[in-house]
């Protein structure tokens, strides 16, 4: 009976060889297609030497490589948080490269050796616990531990310690936008703003995060972080920006049919800047004179869904039967864009974004307008541009 067991196993390893030969074909097919398009040669094959035609392997790796900077790259790193987290993502890949490296060596090795000589069933069960015990338990639980401890002091950086030492900003996730709130103390009004966020730079901040309605993810990925926004619940994450600087930040958890469009512009300024920014907004809401129709037609057909500090209650309309809410539009001429990153903020656009807003970003949770007529609309737009604190 262990005979045949033994028969059977070489046979599996008969078809595991044929199956590496077949491997090694496709490796082979694989590299001539990526000699052909680099124009990389096997070493000491002869050097076919085209005049004018320059290899083109500079321009790929130029362009692996340029995915390493921009705007959202966790590699090009510009605050405490996110340094310490780019060594625990270099140790991580070092120690999965070393890993999968053995284990690569490992399955060469069993299809390269020879058949030892014939063991007695206690060898092959003693070499056999030798692998389970040493690779599948050992070796897992002294990397997990080395990595953990490793990556602890980091995750702690990211908590608010000690308690109540940095500016506090809520983030409230949003199908799909972000909504941006900058409590008052005391006597003071509390600022909202929505799919901008303004920070100081050079102190650390805590951001108070949750969520309207599913599950979202907070992530400025030069600044460090990622963390979970759940609905019915506060987290906090405490980040800091070196200096004054513009981030892109984006929701990093699958939210819906737009979760790719839901970016948010992240501005970290000197904190004098920060506090002006701030004070021009908490200053008691006064709307301008003028546009009357556009805030009549406002009110009528926006403000369920959508607040400006300081417009009268009298002329709002509220006979919608759901709860949706939509971006405060508070100081929204001075917004970079609209949509949550879908649309540059610049003279119209609002107008624009009014008509076609279930074609740029389809399935959002704003209906269509398509029962104001088209002149109504661009009064409204006009109106709103002027909104800047
Ligand atoms: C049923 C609620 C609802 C109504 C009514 C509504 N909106 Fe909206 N609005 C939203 C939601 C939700 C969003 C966010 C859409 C997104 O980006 O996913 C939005 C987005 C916007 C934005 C972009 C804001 C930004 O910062 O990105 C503007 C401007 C806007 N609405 C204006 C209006 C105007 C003007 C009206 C009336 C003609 C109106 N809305 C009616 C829910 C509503
Ligand atoms: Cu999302």
């Amino acid at each position: 009976m262990y005979q045949g067991r033994v028969h059977r196993v070489a046979e599996d390893g008969n078809a595991a060889i044929d199956g590496a030969d077949r491997l090694v074909g496709h490796v082979r097919v694989l590299c001539d297609r990526f000699r052909a398009l680099t124009g990389i040669q096997r070493p000491g094959r002869h050097r076919v030497n085209r005049p004018g035609r320059l290899p083109r392997w500079p321009l790929w790796l130029a362009g692996l490589l340029a995915g390493c900077g921009g705007e959202m790259s966790i590699l090009d790193t510009a605050g405490s948080a996110a340094r310490q987290q780019f060594w625990v993502w270099w140790a991580m890949l070092a120690v999965a490269v070393a890993v999968s490296l053995g284990v690569y060596a490992l399955w060469f090795y069993t299809f390269c050796r020879r058949e030892p000589a014939s063991r007695t069933p206690r060898e092959e069960r003693r070499i056999m616990l030798r692998w389970v015990l040493g690779g599948g338990v050992a070796l897992p639980v002294v990397s997990i531990v080395a990595l953990l401890v490793f990556a602890a002091p980091t995750g702690r950086g990211m908590l608010p310690f000690p308690e109540g030492e940095a500016e506090r900003i809520e983030v409230i996730g949003h199908q799909w936008w972000w909504e941006v709130r900058y409590p008052g103390e005391g006597e003071e009004r509390e600022v909202v703003t929505a799919n901008r966020l303004v920070m100081p730079a050079g102190e650390p901040v805590d951001f108070h995060l949750t969520s309207d309605d599913v599950i979202h993810a907070f992530w400025i990925p030069r600044l460090g972080g990622k963390r979970d926004m759940v609905p019915g619940r506060d987290s906090i994450v405490r980040l800091e920006a070196d200096s004054p600087g513009v981030f892109g930040a984006q929701c990093a958890e699958y939210c819906g049919a737009q979760h790719t469009h839901m970016l948010l512009h992240v501005e970290a300024l000197e904190r004098d800047a920060f506090d002006a920014w701030l004070a021009e907004r908490r200053s008691s809401p006064e709307l301008q004179p003028g546009f009357d129709q556009a805030r009549e037609a406002f009110g009528e057909h926006c403000a369920a869904c959508h607040t400006v500090a300081g417009f009268p209650d009298e002329l709002v309309v509220d006979d919608l039967e759901h709860d949706i809410r939509g971006p405060d539009l508070s100081d929204v001429g001075s917004r970079p864009s609209l949509g949550a990153g879908v649309l540059p903020m610049e003279e119209g656009a609002i107008a624009y974004w009014l008509q076609h807003h279930q074609t740029l970003k389809p399935g959002n949770r704003m209906p269509p307008h398509h029962h104001i007529d088209t002149e109504t609309l661009h009064e409204i737009g006009a109106w709103l541009e002027t909104l800047e604190p």
